[in-house]
């Protein structure tokens, strides 16, 4: 459950945060399978608890029916097909650890009745018994102190109802909730808030995963990929590493190394153990999520669209590197941290370099769109030919597959790099797209050993080449 099942020459995951089903199906045909992104993270599909429209009320489920603002069950099944069609692997937000915010009683975005203040939520169906509070002996039944493990796993998080995954009728269900997924032809998943859960109990419910779905397309005997949120800087008595056994897990001090270092882009040569980092087979990498822009969910100094250079260069850093298996997030503007997404849907792909209408789309922007393309055709190699110019400039190859120079200095960076790549001319995917045979945008040429790079500034402040896109 480490290996993302992704189509060959693809890589790479975007998380299209807050987009419909809909929308995600247009976005895998028109862009992320064209331009060979491995998968799509899709926010929650599951029934939750209408509390405002805030973008977190998603993560407070009331049963694991398919149908809220993303769209239904219908709608959910038909994006999987549509990018698995294109070669674009979806994983599920899913949220094992707890139901909805405790107190009160209505109807769920699904329809579905439930009861906040006795527990109650017959779309599961889940009561009283299944809950953790009778294992929590905090006061307020929240938990209080993080340096409490036990409490952190049995009491509430931020008083949201906490399911108790030790016994067999919540694990069964839970089991039941991903499976559904996995029918319908996802890939793997994002599991939220694991540091909140015991880790046998997690290394139980992904044990009895099926494998993925044939009838999708898949071979048989691939596992789902799953990649677990633990929020781990340090500090706290759970750490990150109790959860490689069973899945990746975030790595969150990424976010804050790479984050530091914008000016001083040669620091990132060793990133990754070396930093005290999870081991590169066990980690997900990003240089923010949709919790950390926002101020949620550990928080700290992050590089976020605000930062729009600097996540251009450490975007493309993270894709070429071979360290963790990345992801890049795709968000909305906002001024306020609660805030849900525009009333409407990203415009559909024509070729541009973002969306319009309160969407970012950073996954869009021209030095970003194509790192799928390059992550997925230097799969299997390693970081050669390491090299740095004088104004945070930084250079290397993915053995003799790919070459990315990135610059992070005031001027154009021009001149001859050292490289593993065969000789050749390629199309600069940083500055243009591929054609059939050819390049929209200006190519680099390789001969013996050197690559002629003329890497700019600005806009796009990067070079990718890879040798499944040449230009002759
Ligand atoms: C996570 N980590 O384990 C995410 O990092 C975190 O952002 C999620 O909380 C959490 N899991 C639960 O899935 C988010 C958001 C919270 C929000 C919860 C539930 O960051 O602010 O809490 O989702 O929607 C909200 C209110 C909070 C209230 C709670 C329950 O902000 O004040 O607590 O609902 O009613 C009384
Ligand atoms: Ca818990």
């Amino acid at each position: 459950q480490w290996e993302a099942a992704y189509a060959p020459g693809h890589g790479g995951m975007v998380h299209l945060f807050e987009w419909s089903h809909a929308a995600i199906a247009e976005e895998c045909e028109k862009m992320l399978g064209p331009k060979k992104w491995g998968a799509v993270q899709v926010s929650p599909p599951t029934e939750n608890r209408l509390v405002g429209g805030q973008w977190w009320e998603r993560y407070q489920p009331i049963s694991y029916k398919l149908e809220n603002r993303s769209g239904n069950h219908q709608e959910f099944a038909d994006m999987v097909r549509r990018c698995n069609a294109v070669g674009v692997r979806t994983f599920v937000d899913v949220i094992p650890n707890h139901m909805c915010g405790g107190g009160g009683s209505g109807t769920g975005s699904g329809g579905t009745f439930f009861d906040a203040g006795s527990l109650d939520f017959p779309g599961v169906p889940y009561s009283r018994n299944d809950m953790n509070d009778n294992n929590c002996y905090t006061s307020s039944g929240n938990i209080e102190n993080y340096g409490d493990a036990n409490q952190v796993r049995n009491c509430r998080l931020v008083n949201l109802i906490d399911l108790n995954q030790g016994t067999e009728y919540v694990r069964g269900k839970l089991v039941d909730y991903l499976n559904q997924f996995i029918d319908l032809g996802a890939a793997g998943f994002r599991v939220d808030a694991c540091k909140h859960m015991w880790p046998g109990d997690l290394d139980v419910i992904f044990g009895r995963l099926k494998n993925l779905n044939v009838r999708s397309g898949f071979k048989g005997t691939e596992r789902p990929f799953i990649f677990q949120e633990v929020i781990d800087q340090g500090g706290e008595p759970i750490t990150a590493n109790e959860y490689t056994g069973f899945g990746r897990v975030t790595e969150f001090k990424y976010c804050m190394g790479v984050g530091s270092n914008t000016n001083s882009l040669k620091h990132l040569a060793n990133i990754g153990p070396d930093w005290g980092y999870l081991s590169p087979m066990s980690s997900v990498v990003f240089v923010n999520n949709h919790d950390n822009q926002r101020g949620h969910g550990g928080g700290g100094h992050v590089v976020t669209f605000e930062e729009s250079w600097a996540l251009k260069t450490l975007t493309t850093f993270m894709m070429g590197h071979d360290y963790g298996e990345p992801r890049v997030m795709s968000s909305y503007y906002f001024s306020d941290p609660d805030e849900g997404p525009p009333g409407w849907q990203p415009n559909g792909f024509n070729g541009g370099f973002g969306c319009e209408n309160g969407w970012v789309c950073e996954h869009r922007w021209r030095a970003i769109q194509n790192l799928g393309m390059f992550r997925g055709s230097v799969f299997g190699t390693g970081v050669t030919k390491w090299s740095e110019g004088w104004d945070n400039q930084i250079a290397f190859s993915r053995g003799n597959k790919g070459f990315m120079a990135i610059n992070g200095g005031s001027s154009n960076w021009s001149g001859s790099i050292a490289t593993s790549m065969p000789d050749g001319e390629y199309c600069d995917l940083g500055q243009g797209d591929p054609t059939d045979g050819g390049c929209t945008g200006p190519t680099i040429r390789v001969s013996g050993g050197q690559a002629q790079i003329n890497v700019p500034t600005g806009d796009s402040p990067v070079s990718y080449i890879s040798v499944s896109y040449t230009a002759t």
